[in-house]
């Protein structure tokens, strides 16, 4: 295996306009590791995401969406007495996107150590984890820490996206989980909101600092449409972002890290690992999904050499 990840995946219910209205509605699974691992199956990786699904169609259409997208399920499991969690999302057309989250007590919130535990026979060479599931629960946090105990007993590599979810948690909360765990991370993502959260500092620069003493080899700053930056004990290099028409940011950060991992296991020079990243990031907001527009080798190739033309 490639790389596993771990985490709560979600049904999105999507307008595509004004939930309030009953816009047309669609139904599409989501969350934030899930779709890392789908990103990194499209681009040839072999990828696995582990978490608990309710035994209700929801969670059918999670496994199915997975299994299609050639992502291993081996590790999931389901839950036959909690439902798959719900995520509304609300799309004005002039507006932000609103998540309205119905997630309290769900099977994905039941994720324990004992499901990570025998992951350690994958054999991973990198474990993406994200500051989502510590919010979810007493056991799910623990299960999260456990994935980094595994990943160290197997020599994989953690990747850490920080994933601040405000209606999950307040920051207090969230940095006192969180902070430990990044320090523990060889990659750390985050935005550039985020890294407050998981180290002491009075800007970027010493916040960078402190996670890299802490033994953290590689600090990734998401700026969005400003592009990213990696820090490492070299220094800092950094990427603007790729130019694309946005439809829906939800999702995109996702696709930013699925490309910078794929760079990771790709052995890329960082510059582009960066590249490759923010160009997953442009195609993943193109469209309305979490992760439907996550490019395949192929597309990344026709994006470089995009002259808007019809290809036939
Ligand atoms: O990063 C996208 C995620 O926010 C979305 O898919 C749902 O995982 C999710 C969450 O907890 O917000």
């Amino acid at each position: 295996m490639d790389v596993v990840t771990l985490g709560e995946a979600l049904v999105a219910i999507r307008a595509h306009g004004r939930l309030a209205l009953a816009d047309p509605l669609h139904a599409s699974p989501a969350g934030a590791e899930m779709n890392v691992a789908i990103g990194l199956s499209r681009l040839g990786h072999r990828a696995a995401w582990v978490g608990v699904l309710g035994a209700d169609p929801a969670g059918d259409l999670v496994a199915r969406t997975l299994r299609a997208e050639s992502v291993d399920i081996g590790g999931v499991r389901r839950d036959e007495s909690a439902p798959t969690g719900l995520m509304l999302v609300d799309m004005p057309a002039a507006l932000a996107p609103t998540v309205t989250y119905h997630r309290r007590a769900s099977a994905g919130s039941r994720l324990s150590p004992a499901d990570v535990v025998p992951l350690a026979a994958t054999a991973a060479r990198i474990w993406h984890l994200s500051g989502i599931t510590p919010a979810l629960s007493e056991s799910a946090h623990a299960a999260t820490a456990a994935a980094f105990e595994v990943a160290r007993e197997t020599s994989a590599l953690v990747s850490f996206d920080v994933n601040y979810r405000g209606k999950l948690w307040d920051r207090a909360a969230a940095a006192a989980a969180l902070a430990p765990l990044a320090r523990r991370a060889d990659i750390v993502v985050a935005s550039e909101d985020e890294l407050d959260l998981v180290a002491d500092g009075v800007n970027e620069a010493e916040r960078v600092a402190r996670l890299l003493d802490a033994g953290v080899r590689e600090v990734v700053v998401k700026r969005g449409i400003h592009g990213a930056t990696l820090f490492d004990v070299g220094g800092a290099v950094s990427c603007p972002a790729h130019a694309i028409t946005q439809v829906n940011s939800i999702g995109a950060g996702d696709a930013f890290t699925a490309g910078y991992l794929s760079g990771v296991l790709d052995d890329l020079p960082v510059a582009q690992r960066l590249h490759r990243g923010a160009l997953c990031g442009a195609l993943a907001v193109s469209g309305a999904g979490d992760w439907e527009q996550a490019p395949t080798r192929a597309d990344l190739a026709l994006l470089e050499a995009a002259s808007g033309d019809a290809v036939r």
